[in-house]
């Protein structure tokens, strides 16, 4: 049976007319004025109301052991969550530690995902040591269509790379056609000015962000980029938190290393008094990067509205109060992460189009058609257009809502946005062709998302 969707404003990255939109099974077959349909057809009024290309969030955290627990969402939890937040394709940080095998790493995330999702879905594969072994099972999880690679340059104890396996990562990466995904912060500069401020006895949640400051990520970005420079590898810096790791990017961009960057919606909206309240209140809003100085959200709108920031995720990451109560007496055991997945959209939509940050394409370019162009999926995802996967948002402006926690899909007992207003919302979104999703309603198929397979990009 198909699909009818009337009357709606399409917008993609770089086009706005009004027009109707035919699916059949899974793919958009026709786009015009006035489209008839077959008996049977399910017709959705779209009159009032924007089209968007599903979103894609580029950047989240699903199934993750870390600091001595986990991350509390599934992906059924998740995806559901996703979906009714407008976002129809995730992608997922494969993270094993660095003491597990990689392909056997990839093969368990996998597993998690596969049935359960509702969402279509990728990940990103971590490289987390570079050994001989690791490089051939990378070639294979490359070849089951996973072309991209993240790296962190923090967290040394449970999934950081060194220097050497940072350049030995983006030879193979180059050599594939596989993007590099960097967490760009110095590890070792974290660990001594950690551990010097617990000497000090600095313990609670507002120290988190003075082990980790602006320059540290500054230097790590820069890294990142003069090694990218040497081996000619793409990389692509995941939530970029402040001006001057920005300056650090936009100075090798300008010099031609082809780097992009994405950053996360808290820190266009959050900022360090959040983590400065004291007790769990503050220990909600510790991720890494910190929330930062609110002076930076400025250069951060500018920066996307400008383009120079390419993407915006969220680096969905949930742990609950109690979990984040692991580290009361010391921040360094703060399991960090502040998600965000269900709201992404919509807080991107308000605080930047409808509050007048941001043009309307840009917002979907965003978030959605630049990460399908970088990580292999576009067009199938990320515009709509004849042949693209039916992956649609009806979006409604004219919806007022408040972000609580109380309602939300996520499986966590607090909201960072709590008390956030919202000008829109998706009313309903499709998944290849299939609406999940009608009016703040998961009205459609668990486990129906798909792996998404991905071609090597030589950028
Ligand atoms: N930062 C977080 O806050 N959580 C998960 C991993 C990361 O890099
Ligand atoms: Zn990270
Ligand atoms: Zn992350
Ligand atoms: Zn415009």
């Amino acid at each position: 049976m198909g699909l009818l969707i009337k009357n709606g404003e399409i917008v993609t990255a770089d086009s706005r007319y009004k027009a109707d939109i035919y699916v059949e099974d899974e793919t958009i077959t026709r786009i015009g004025r006035g489209l008839e349909a077959p008996p049977g057809t399910e017709v959705i009024d779209a009159t009032g109301k924007y089209v968007f290309p599903g979103f894609i969030d580029p950047h989240v955290h699903i199934y993750l052991p870390f600091m001595a627990t986990f991350a509390k969402d599934t992906h059924e939890t998740g995806s559901i969550a996703a979906l009714i937040g407008g976002t129809t394709t995730y992608i997922e940080m494969c993270c094993p530690n660095r003491n597990d095998d990689a392909l056997e790493g990839y093969q368990l995330w996998k597993g998690k995902a596969e049935g359960n999702s509702a969402c279509d879905y990728t990940f990103h594969m971590s490289v987390t040591k570079f050994d001989d072994k690791t490089e051939g099972e990378l070639r294979e999880i490359v070849q089951d269509g996973i072309t991209s690679f993240k790296i962190f340059l923090s967290y040394k104890n449970f999934f950081g790379v060194d220097d050497g396996e940072m350049y030995q990562t983006m030879k193979l990466a180059k050599e594939l056609g596989v993007i590099v995904t960097a967490h760009c912060e110095n590890a070792e500069l974290v660990g001594r000015l950690q551990q010097s401020l617990l000497a000090e006895g600095k313990t609670g949640p507002e120290w988190h962000e003075p082990s980790r400051p602006e320059s540290v990520e500054a230097e790590g970005t820069n890294r990142f980029a003069t090694f990218l420079e040497a081996t000619g590898a793409t990389g692509y810096v995941v939530h970029l938190s402040c001006k001057p790791a920005l300056e650090a990017a936009l100075s090798a961009k300008a010099r031609g290393v082809p780097i992009y960057i994405e950053s996360v919606i808290p820190h266009f909206l959050l900022d360090k008094t959040y983590a400065e309240r004291g007790g769990v209140e503050a220990m909600k809003y510790i991720m890494s990067p910190p929330l930062r100085d609110k002076r930076n959200q400025k250069a951060l709108w500018d920066a996307l509205a400008q383009g120079f920031i390419d993407t915006v995720g969220t680096d969905h990451c949930p742990f609950d109060t109690a979990q984040k109560r692991l580290g009361e007496g010391d921040f360094t055991k703060i399991p960090n992460g502040i998600p965000a997945i269900e709201d992404r959209v919509n807080l991107l939509y308000t605080y930047g189009v409808s509050r007048g940050h941001l043009d309307l394409h840009r917002f979907v370019d965003a978030a959605s058609t630049k990460a399908a162009k970088l990580f292999g999926l576009f067009p199938r995802k990320g515009t709509i257009a004849v042949g693209s996967d039916a992956d649609l948002v009806v979006y409604d402006p004219s919806y007022r809502g408040v972000i609580s926690a109380k309602t939300q899909h996520v499986n966590n007992d607090y909201n960072g946005f709590e008390g956030f207003e919202i000008d829109g919302r998706p009313s309903v979104v499709t998944v290849r062709g299939k609406v999940q999703v009608r009016d703040g309603k998961f009205v459609g198929e668990k486990g129906r998302g798909k792996l998404l397979k991905r071609e090597p990009i030589y950028f």
